[in-house]
């Protein structure tokens, strides 16, 4: 799967402000892709700004040193979004991923691009730079890079290598490819620094962190014939370890890694009403079609759900349909 980025050319050429955005609570991907796009834009003497619906997480904050990452409402307006020429959105396709930002995007004029590598999608009637095979959107912003004749400086290899090395959990996921690594190099070449990187995001966890990690391994229950890997962070966990939500990412890859299991799931209470599913496979079986009936998306080996229920009532929805997709690859 090629991207023809002329369109892109001809757009930036005739553009001169450009909104860039991503979906709520965003991961190293988003952002990364979001300032990487940014800082090559203002090579190219254009004006932008990166408006998202909520802040990242703090353990993902020190991508953005100058703080170029603004929240709607909060010193940046609707309106101001409005007075871009283009609204350029990165590592989504989906209406329902933008929070807030969605009307914004909805009710302005402005050019809309798309520059994403997920599956799912709604018609967002924008210029669609898509590449399902990538794995990381920061891969699609570098070949962004070449096509608009900007060379990367470190600013910009390094919330890209970010991008990347956290989309493949650090170059280890079957999305991995030989580009993967070309692109690596030349983020290396470029001047991002791997361990620093790589201690940032990984070495700084909190207590909290740590000992919510603890719980949900302690919770692992096998299913399906030893097949599916079940974890959980109920309200309760939250509450005594003083973890948030977030604190629960990467944590079902872990999950996977179980001898024997094909599917892992992590399902962690959000309120009494919603909790979050993150689904992950290492076979053929496709946790995105599993997302997708309850209203989520992702790829076919890694997907999220936001349940309308508490944890049991997710745990077994979800299980049901998981069971019918491991039957189905049995048959
Ligand atoms: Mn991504």
């Amino acid at each position: 799967m090629t991207i023809d980025w002329k369109p892109l050319q001809q757009i930036v050429a005739q553009h001169d402000s450009f909104i860039l955005t991503s979906h709520t609570r965003a991961d190293c991907d988003a952002i990364g892709s979001e300032l990487g796009l940014l800082l090559a834009l203002e090579v190219l003497g254009k004006k932008g700004r990166i408006v998202n619906a909520d802040a990242p997480p703090e353990h993902i904050r020190f991508l953005d040193p100058e703080g170029r990452i603004e929240v709607l409402g909060e010193g940046v307006t609707a309106a101001d979004c409005h007075a871009a020429d283009v609204h350029l959105i990165a590592d989504t396709s989906a209406w329902g991923q933008l929070g807030d930002m969605a009307a914004v995007l909805r009710e302005s004029p402005a050019r809309r691009v798309v520059i994403d590598h997920h599956v799912s999608g709604d018609d967002l009637g924008a210029l669609l730079l898509k590449d399902t095979h990538a794995e990381a959107t920061g891969r699609l912003v570098l070949q962004a890079c070449d096509a608009l004749g900007v060379e990367v400086t470190p600013a910009i290899a390094t919330p890209l290598f970010a991008a990347i090395a956290t989309d493949t959990g650090w170059f280890r996921f079957p999305s991995v490819s030989s580009a993967t690594y070309t692109a690596i190099a030349r983020l290396v070449d470029a001047g991002a620094k791997p361990s620093a990187i790589f201690s940032s995001l990984y070495d700084q966890n909190t207590a909290q962190r740590v000992r919510l990690g603890g719980r949900i391994m302690n919770s692992l229950r096998l299913d399906l014939a030893g097949r599916l890997a079940i974890g959980v962070a109920t309200l309760k966990d939250f509450a005594e370890t003083g973890a948030v939500l977030s604190d629960t990412e990467d944590v079902v890859n872990r999950l996977l890694s179980v001898e024997g299991v094909e599917a892992a799931i992590l399902i962690a209470a959000m309120d009494e009403e919603k909790t979050k599913v993150s689904l992950r496979s290492r076979t053929e079986v496709d946790v995105r079609l599993v997302a997708e009936r309850f209203g989520g998306g992702g790829h076919t080996k890694a997907a999220g759900v936001r349940f309308a229920g508490t944890v049991e009532a997710a745990e077994a929805a979800i299980v049901a349909v998981l069971a019918e997709q491991l039957s189905a690859k049995t048959a």
